[in-house]
């Protein structure tokens, strides 16, 4: 049985390899995408996410949109990351398909309602406004869902300061939030997603599936290799979001130390920061892990894969 998730995402050119591999894989459900505020204004991110599900062929599901800015913060951007549009590279196509008229909260708790306990996996790859509102909103969603598999943190690295990663930081608040919810929580921070990197051999892989969604792939990876390069001085980008994808597809492709998590949300230097209490075993009570150490070309492979399944799909 595929596990069902709904993919809460800034697309963001990692948020769209993230779609793509969920949409993909044999071992998915893709009962949702909802948007949020991060890389972009959220109408961009929206636009981008229904252009990525044309370009991909995602048909029969819902789209919605969510906040347009974080709980309590101002807005915070990654245009220097993702560019103007939020997925600058390649020409992304009109839409097809309608929005969801529900907000992404709100579309959030009535798919958890609506079906049994511990079937939905939530997969957040932006900052986590839409997460929290969802669970003030109708707090029963909180036991019902199955696990939060979530791109954010770090333990030993920071990608927007020192010590905080811009997903946990553009809405700390809500950050804390969900970390402290109550419900599994596995943490795909930058420990291993900047294990995931488009080397050379990756995007030659990616470009010998030889499809229109693989060469959208391509066309993604080279904006983001430079401006990565450019912003961060990495050789070749980190592709964050679809490890939290693969991580629902099959947890053996990292690590987990099960330990207590917290977000700072009032440090003078360490705002944003994903506090990991590694000191011992955990207590039973609890129910969060971060992970470390990703099989990349095991990772690779399903993103690969996942192309391949996606083929050429009817325009
Ligand atoms: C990536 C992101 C934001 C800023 C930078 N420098 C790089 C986005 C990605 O979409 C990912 O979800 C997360 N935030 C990585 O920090
Ligand atoms: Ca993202």
């Amino acid at each position: 049985m595929p596990t069902k998730i709904i993919l809460d995402c800034d697309p963001g050119h990692d948020d769209a390899v993230a779609m793509l591999l969920a949409w993909g894989s044999p071992a998915i459900e893709l009962v949702g995408v909802t948007t949020v505020v991060g890389n972009q204004t959220i109408d961009k991110v929206t636009r981008n996410a229904l252009s990525v599900a044309r370009v991909a062929g995602i048909v029969g599901v819902p789209f919605a949109r969510g906040s347009a800015r974080p709980l309590v913060r101002e807005i915070e951007t990654a245009g220097e990351i993702h560019g103007e549009s939020g997925l600058d590279g390649p020409v992304l196509p009109e839409p097809t398909i309608a929005l969801d008229p529900r907000p992404a909260a709100q579309f959030i708790v009535d798919t958890i309602m609506a079906t049994e306990p511990g079937e939905i996996t939530l997969v957040p790859t932006g900052g986590l406004t839409n997460i929290a509102l969802a669970a003030r909103l109708e707090p029963r969603i909180i036991p019902r869902v199955r696990e939060v598999v979530l791109m954010g943190g770090g333990v030993h690295e920071g990608n927007w300061s020192a010590v905080a990663e811009f997903n946990i930081v553009i809405d700390p608040e809500a950050a804390a939030i969900v970390f402290g919810a109550g419900w599994p929580l596995t943490m795909i921070g930058l420990d291993v997603t900047h294990q995931a990197i488009a080397t050379p051999s990756v995007k030659a892989a990616i470009a010998a599936v030889g499809t229109k969604p693989a060469a959208f792939v391509g066309e993604l990876m080279e904006f983001f290799e430079k401006a990565y390069h450019d912003a961060q001085g990495f050789p070749h980008p980190p592709v964050h979001d679809p490890v939290a994808v693969a991580y629902v597809i099959d947890p053996t492709l990292v690590r987990t130390v099960r330990a207590p998590l917290a977000v700072e949300t009032r440090g003078e230097h360490t705002l944003g920061m994903t506090v990991a209490d590694l000191r011992g075993p955990a207590p039973d009570s609890c129910v969060t892990q971060v992970a470390f150490d990703l099989d990349a070309a095991r990772f690779w492979a399903l993103v690969v894969h996942a192309l391949e399944r996606i083929g050429d799909p009817a325009q």
